[in-house]
């Protein structure tokens, strides 16, 4: 049997093209997960203060909305319930296929149909592939030397070990990025001491997340309007900040001002103060929103150390000056292993073609969902796509929709194939390389964004609406399509 669709990864992004396949009548496809259930990133990321940086109206799919979150910014369980529940209301749990890891998809130019190998089950068939397994999914150990020597508890917080109890243990945070922001304000509140290893400060900008009552609740839930507008409002009041973020300009140093006297309100010494301020361009790395952060940094029982590592030891870290500092335990707030060379397996498309060997230099697609030489396969936040001021998720619907339309049309019209075309491709990418020099994340910061040479595979230059409206329409000007027998025909249809 062939699937028409097979997904991979029950994240957002793979239940929200589940979704969009069941409105449009497509119902033979299936989800494959390598965990037992779904939530990608938010069902990893369960570590004290695991919350999104994002206000919820508009961290969600304006096709789903909830009209009830709890607070302005949603932590990661009432995320994940979210995600649950449009499992339940849309119908998808009969999709999903646990337990199951991709170990490479291959194409078949022939029959039109992609082969999905697994680790532990026989392979599948289906017409068209949505790779759905996000960027945020490999947690990272940093490469430091004698990391395994170390005897105590190293945990990382996309793998939370929830049975640890910190209370009144030594405890060092290595990492002061998104997750490291959050972790150690709660951290504080139980261990004995606390030591965060500062590599890089970010800028900072003050995060006021107020509990939404229950009398406001209902009226978003009577009136659908309302959570709407607040959603409206969100993603303009976001929007304009991309004037400072994703560009520098001197909207980015109005950025800098308002955090460094952010910073100046919340911390007294002069020198702490100091060692908290960047050194680069604020959106070159993830802008940091959090209200408790400094606070905690200054607890009795909270020190930042900004001597660089030298080495693990059997008892802790040693940093450069010689200083042996002990632990019982080590959070890793180092964030992920983003795959933006390479693929997350092996990819083998028309005539045998590597995916993997075209994206070593770095990953490029077309409008970051479609590649050249790889028919009816798409990319949920593949190349290019990634926000930097505004929701992931207005980004992730955009792509869904349009991933959902173009195997719509395959179906629909009984094409065997539709391939981007590469001189499509190489117009696009030509265009969002030259556009990326200009912007803040190439400014000379390291980020996860960047390669090691510098090559921005991650992220979109531009707005977010300019992002969604490039995806609102299949040009099918820019795909070959293959009828279902032989021919080769063009379509003209936009
Ligand atoms: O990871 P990061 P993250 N020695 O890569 C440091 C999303 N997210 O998990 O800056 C010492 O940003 C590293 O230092 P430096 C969001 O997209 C979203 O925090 O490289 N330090 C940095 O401080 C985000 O961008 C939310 O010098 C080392 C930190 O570890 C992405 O996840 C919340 C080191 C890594 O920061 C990743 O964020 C949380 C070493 N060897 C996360 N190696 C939302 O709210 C690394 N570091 C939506």
């Amino acid at each position: 049997m062939t699937l028409s669709v097979a997904i991979i990864g029950a994240g957002f992004a793979g239940i929200g093209a589940a979704i969009r396949l069941r409105d449009r009548g497509i119902t033979d496809f299936e989800i494959y997960e390598r965990d037992t259930r779904v939530g990608g990133t938010w069902r990893d990321n369960t570590y004290p203060g695991a919350a999104c940086d994002i206000p919820s109206h508009l961290y969600s799919y304006g096709f789903a909305p909830k009209p009830d979150w709890s607070r302005t910014y949603s932590g990661s369980a009432e995320i994940l319930d979210y995600i649950d529940e449009m499992v339940d209301t849309f119908g998808i749990g009969p999709h999903l296929r646990f337990g199951h890891t991709v170990t490479g998809i291959s194409y078949d130019a022939q029959a039109g149909e992609w082969t999905v190998s697994f680790a532990d089950r026989d392979p599948v068939r289906a017409r068209s592939v949505i790779v759905a397994s996000g960027p945020l999914a490999n947690a990272s150990f940093p490469d430091i030397p004698g990391i395994d020597d170390y005897r105590g508890n190293k945990i990382h917080s996309a793998r939370w070990d929830h049975d640890y109890d910190f209370a009144g243990k030594r405890v060092a945070v290595v990492g002061t990025g998104a997750s490291g922001v959050q972790i150690i304000p709660e951290l504080v509140k139980v261990a004995e001491s606390v030591k965060v290893f500062q590599r890089t400060p970010g800028w900072v900008l003050p995060r006021v997340n107020g509990h939404t009552s229950g009398a406001v609740r209902k009226m978003f839930s009577d009136v659908p309007l309302l959570p709407k507008l607040i959603r409206s409002a969100w993603y303009w009041g976001h929007e304009s900040m991309a004037v400072g973020l994703v560009w520098d300009t001197p909207f980015t140093r109005l950025v800098e001002a308002v955090s460094a006297l952010n910073l100046r309100l919340q911390v007294a010494d002069p020198w702490l103060r100091r060692q908290l301020t960047p050194d680069f361009s604020a959106g070159c790395k993830r802008l940091l929103m959090t209200s408790d952060y400094y606070p905690a940094l200054q607890a009795d029982n909270c020190k930042l150390v900004t001597w660089p590592i030298a080495r693990m030891s059997e008892h802790g870290i040693r940093t450069v000056e010689g200083i042996e500092h002990r632990f019982d335990a080590i959070v890793f707030a180092t964030g992920f292993d983003v795959s933006k060379a390479g693929t997350p397996f092996p990819v083998t498309g028309v005539d045998g073609r590597d995916l993997a060997s075209e994206w070593s230099g770095g990953a490029f697609a077309y409008r970051s969902v479609a590649v050249s030489g790889y028919p009816n396969l798409y990319f949920t936040f593949g190349p290019n796509s990634g926000p930097g001021h505004n929701s992931a998720l207005v980004y992730m619907e955009a792509q869904i929709d349009y991933i959902v339309e173009a195997i719509s049309r395959l179906q629909n019209f009984g094409w065997r194939s539709l391939e981007v075309r590469r001189e499509a491709q190489d117009r696009f990418n030509a265009d969002i390389q030259r556009r990326l020099r200009s912007t803040t994340w190439n400014s000379g910061c390291q980020s996860w964004y960047l390669t090691d040479d510098g090559f921005n595979a991650t992220m979109f230059p531009g707005f977010a609406t300019q992002y969604v409206n490039q995806l609102k329409t299949l040009d099918l000007q820019d795909f070959r399509i293959t009828a279902a027998r032989t021919e080769t025909a063009t379509a003209t249809a936009g």
